[in-house]
């Protein structure tokens, strides 16, 4: 009798606890609103996590950028970088990764890591059709990689964690650019270091230039009406240190410190003209929403992989780990002493001082710019569908149900064929969060989003997605190189953990 009764209590216990987790699991997954646009909105505001359940159930971190107490300071702008040797059709570049001391803030100098130099990383310009060698060096304590992030070259020289190199070792990879001028980016790619060596400063930038780039007519004084905007999060304890592992979350290490090309609360001395910048969203976790504070609309004309096929008028635009995007602002209005703020989630990535007046070639907003095969339905029909499924938090994040194993292929695809990937995003009983999805060696299209047409600024070529909970991204991708590659979540300490695989193409 008194078993039965116990076994019953058990029963009544097991049913509410059931019941509460349920309820909690329905009241956050119908407390939110999935339209792009509250997202958005949400994440501007800085209130997309302070929601208590998300807290309770996830580690998703929801660290405020604090407002900058530093003085303004003026835009770094990250050096071309010299080739070695001079010829057109071939070129050489030397990169030493290394560690370095810089002054980010006012006093002591932070102990950083950098490519040629102490911080992050200088431009490396090349053309396509052009043999690019590289000559990498590690000068590191420990080992890394350097994978060139949206280039379409084969598996052998991308640089993923298959090809690490050791502290004080040198290796050269070589390969052609077989694609159309768009602004990349390379950062380290060893397992288990990719998120530390990224905070603490490894990333640098490449621009591919085409004959289409050169008779746009666009923006092209490098530095001066032509500027890169690596945007990233840092945190800095009292004595000016980066300390990642201090800072570590397994969801996704934040700062309280929004950076831009290393600088804190930038400035650049702009004329009345048509400045286009090309930004890097380069944090291990931090999705940022840009949009100008005089809340004037801008222009996108490129996606990741190269041009949009006309410009795309914004307000704002949403850029997740990995993703790239140029935009054009127009500063003709603005009078000699005015600034125009670039806001990345409310704070401040870039003051634009206005001085002095300059007519420059003024860039027409309906302007072709390329020209991108849209999708339609029928080029659709008979292709193979990939089911990529992301899921879990933290330590518990995979793809298909597996996690990472190098010694494991995943998946395999035929060279030079077109698959469509159906990327899903679940939220689990762990909690919810949107996953930054990246291909290494292709640049795909966006076919729809939950069944929808995408934003018209996805309509370019992509290699990394953001996709949200609960929903559904189709893909379309072609290999066009052989060799195993990897596909991940670019939040990096989700990568880490493992939601990463690897495809075979052959
Ligand atoms: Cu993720």
């Amino acid at each position: 009798m008194k078993n039965i009764k116990k076994k019953w209590i058990l029963i009544i216990l097991s049913a509410i606890l059931i019941g509460a987790v349920g309820s909690i699991f329905i009241y956050k997954k119908y407390t939110r609103n999935y339209t792009e646009q509250s997202i958005q909105k949400v994440e501007k505001s800085g209130e997309r996590n302070n929601n208590m359940m998300s807290g309770m159930m996830g580690n998703e971190q929801n660290l405020d950028l604090k407002p900058s107490k530093q003085s303004e300071r003026q835009l770094l702008i990250p050096p071309v970088l010299e080739t070695s040797s001079q010829n057109e059709e071939e070129i050489t570049y030397d990169i030493v990764a290394r560690e370095g001391e810089f002054q980010i803030k006012d006093g002591e100098k932070t102990e950083t890591l950098g490519y040629n130099g102490e911080f992050l990383g200088p431009v490396l310009r090349m053309k396509k059709g052009q043999k690019v060698t590289i000559n990498t060096t590690n000068q590191l304590a420990s080992r890394t990689s350097f994978h060139w992030h949206g280039l379409k070259i084969p598996s052998d020289v991308d640089g993923g964690p298959h090809q690490t190199i050791e502290s004080g070792e040198k290796k050269s990879v070589t390969f052609e650019v077989k694609q159309e001028a768009s602004t990349l980016w390379f950062h380290p790619h060893p397992e288990g270091e990719t998120a530390s060596q990224v905070y603490k400063g490894l990333a640098g930038l490449m621009y591919v230039e085409d004959e289409n780039s050169k008779s746009l007519n666009l923006p092209e004084n490098y530095g001066i009406d032509d500027i890169p905007l690596i945007v990233q999060d840092k945190s800095f304890k009292a004595d000016n240190q980066i300390d990642y592992e201090n800072d570590y979350n397994s969801d996704g290490t934040q700062g309280d410190t929004l950076l831009t090309n290393g600088t804190i609360n930038p400035y650049v001395e702009v004329n009345n003209r048509w400045m286009r910048y090309r930004i890097v969203s380069g944090s291990n976790s931090r999705t940022f929403t840009f949009s100008l504070d005089s809340n004037e609309p801008f222009y996108q004309v490129a996606t990741d992989g190269g041009f949009l096929n006309t410009p795309v008028k914004l307000n704002s635009l949403t850029l997740s780990p990995g993703e790239r995007a140029e935009i054009l602002v127009d500063t003709k209005k603005y009078n000699n002493g005015d600034t125009i703020k670039l806001l990345a989630n409310d704070s401040v990535a870039l003051n634009m001082r206005i001085r002095g007046r300059k007519t420059d070639t003024t860039f027409i907003p309906s302007k072709k710019l390329n020209d991108i095969n849209t999708i339609d339905e029928k080029s659709l029909e008979g292709l193979n569908r990939q089911i990529i499924n992301l899921k879990g938090m933290s330590h518990m994040v995979n793809i298909n149900n597996k996690q990472f194993d190098m010694n494991r292929i995943d998946l395999y695809k035929k060279l030079n064929e077109q698959e469509i990937w159906e990327v899903n995003n679940y939220s689990s009983m762990m909690g919810e969060m949107a996953h930054p999805f990246h291909i290494h060696g292709v640049q795909f299209q966006i076919i729809s989003r939950n069944g929808k047409q995408p934003r018209s600024n996805e309509n370019g070529w992509k290699d990394t997605v953001l996709v949200n909970p609960e929903e559904r991204v189709e893909l379309l991708v072609r290999f066009d190189h052989a060799g195993t590659f990897m596909y991940h979540c670019h939040i990096l300490e989700h990568e880490e953990y493992g939601m990463m695989g690897q495809m075979e193409v052959r």
